[in-house]
């Protein structure tokens, strides 16, 4: 199979630019040392029997080990899994039981039983093959999905290239750029357009493994966050806002910024923040631009390449950077008969084109930038003994954006009293602890009933609004 054009610019990047800086180690590399480092992996995953198209599972923090993961896989052929650090068994189960890596790279080997899993990348002779992977898919990335079970969005070279080059040109992102990357990279922001969007372009970046709410060091150009970044700054511009003014971009996205947090930003840097949209499935859709007017409020126009349309209100897409549909699950609801990707999100476009969302026909809860399917969380609580009955919802959050909260029907054959039921808030507490940290609800509340509909759909709105208060 043909080489990917993602991995022949890769190939033909000068070895002695460069590359990547890791600030949690204090470690430089150059685009040569990336490559040599990939090329050895991918002879430590052949020694192992990887074969091309086989799935690797990687369960890491930002740092070297975790990018020579990556090109170890890119220059054999095999499948990325990333897989987010912060999730524990019940929810890496379902993802492994769909993904079948054939090994893992991760720390805790407790989490993956009967699977060969290895704390880091090997070394062993270097394997240069960079070949297109069978079926082109060179990534699983696993979405929330609102049924609560995650999909698999494989992703090929070639819907990145095509993206990644849009946004490339929209924000005249060039190979002088130094981006300042603390979004973990098992995430779409993080993994294609930091990782892969650096790379792509023969540019650099300083990646942390978590986020600080320091000043940019003098070196970057350029930032990617989420609006929960954004917030915790604002104290820091505030102090030092020099160190922001000389920014070249600052963008966000995964969620809306929000108009205090935009504006405040804008009048303490001088730079209004870049607010961009999209999905795994479709990696970006929209963007404001670099040049020219960036209107807040919005996620700007769509990008080249892409497709928009609003039907019936919710944003539908099509382009060269879509995926082709969920795998192995596939889901008869995620196009519309006549090949738009529906994105459960509500929009309008502004008269100049802009799109502004205007709201979820999915249900999700949106915290810290990280997608939560409050089924997900309610299908935990459920297993509690005690609970007759369960529902979950988002409610806002100045710093997160948005937190999860859970309503519980007691079944009151077993659950009499108060002693019963701190009893129960406490065993819902512990199931909780089953769950990674952002998916925890913050708050839990006994009720008589849920708001469900005649169907017996929960109804989330009526939810936040009568049970916690929600205007
Ligand atoms: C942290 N936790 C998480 C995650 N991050 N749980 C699930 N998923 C995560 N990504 C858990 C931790 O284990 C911890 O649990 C608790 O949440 C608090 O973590 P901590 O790191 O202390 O939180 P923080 O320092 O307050 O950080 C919050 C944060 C961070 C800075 C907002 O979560 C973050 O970097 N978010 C970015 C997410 C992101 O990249 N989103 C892009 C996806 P415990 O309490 O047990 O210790 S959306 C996307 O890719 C689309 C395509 C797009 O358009 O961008």
């Amino acid at each position: 199979m043909d080489r990917p054009e993602f991995l022949t610019r890769l190939l033909e990047i000068p070895p002695d630019r460069p590359a990547l800086h890791f600030a949690d180690t204090d470690r430089s590399t150059t685009y040569g040392e990336l490559l040599d480092g990939g090329a050895r992996v991918a002879g430590w995953l052949h020694e192992r029997g990887v074969k091309p198209g086989d799935r690797v599972g990687i369960q890491l923090d930002n740092g070297l080990p975790l990018v020579l993961a990556h090109l170890g896989c890119m220059a054999l052929g095999a499948v990325r899994v990333p897989l987010n650090r912060h999730y524990k068994a019940v929810e890496l189960a379902p993802i492994l039981e769909d993904a079948t890596p054939r090994l893992v790279i991760a720390e805790d080997p407790s989490l993956f039983p009967g699977l060969d899993v290895h704390p880091e990348p090997g070394l062993g002779p270097p394997l240069r093959a960079w070949p297109s992977p069978p079926a082109d898919v060179t990534a699983w990335l696993f979405t929330s999905g609102t049924t609560g079970r995650p999909k698999g969005a494989p992703q090929t070279f070639r819907m990145w290239t095509a993206n990644l080059d849009s946004l490339a040109e929209a924000w005249q992102f060039d190979s002088n750029c130094r981006l300042w990357l603390m979004l973990p990279m098992f995430h779409t922001h993080g993994l294609v357009l930091g990782l892969h969007g650096t790379l792509l372009r023969g540019a650099s970046a300083r990646i942390s493994a978590h986020f600080s709410p320091a000043p940019p060091p003098p070196d970057v150009t350029d930032v990617y966050g989420v609006p929960t970044f954004y917030h915790r700054w604002i104290p820091t511009m505030a102090a030092q806002p020099d160190a922001f003014r000389r920014l070249r971009l600052m963008v966000s996205g995964s969620d809306g910024l929000g108009a205090a947090v935009s504006d405040e930003a804008f009048r303490l840097t001088g730079q209004r923040v870049l607010e961009r949209y999209g999905m795994t499935e479709t990696v970006m859709i929209c963007s404001n631009p670099y040049a020219g007017e960036r209107r807040a409020g919005t996620v700007g126009l769509p990008l080249p390449g892409v497709a928009l349309r609003i039907s019936e209100g919710e944003v539908q897409v099509q382009g060269p950077s879509v995926f082709d549909g969920y795998h192995p699950r596939p889901d008869a609801e995620a196009f519309t008969t006549d090949g738009w990707f529906r994105t459960g999100d509500a929009g309008e476009l502004d008269e100049a084109g802009y799109l502004r969302l205007v709201g979820r026909k999915k249900d999700l809860v949106i915290v810290g930038g990280v997608n939560v399917s409050p089924a997900e969380v309610e299908g935990v609580i459920r297993g509690v003994p005690g609970v007759a009955d369960v529902g979950c919802c988002g409610l806002p959050d100045e710093d997160l954006g948005e937190v999860v909260v859970a309503a519980i029907v007691p079944d009151r054959a077993k659950v009499d009293g108060p002693q019963a039921e701190a009893e129960l808030l406490a065993a819902v507490a512990r199931a909780g602890l089953l769950l990674s940290g952002l998916k925890r609800p913050r708050q839990v509340v006994l009720v008589g009933c849920l708001p469900r509909n005649a169907l017996g759909k929960l109804q989330r709105n009526r939810m936040a609004q009568e049970l916690f208060g929600q205007r």
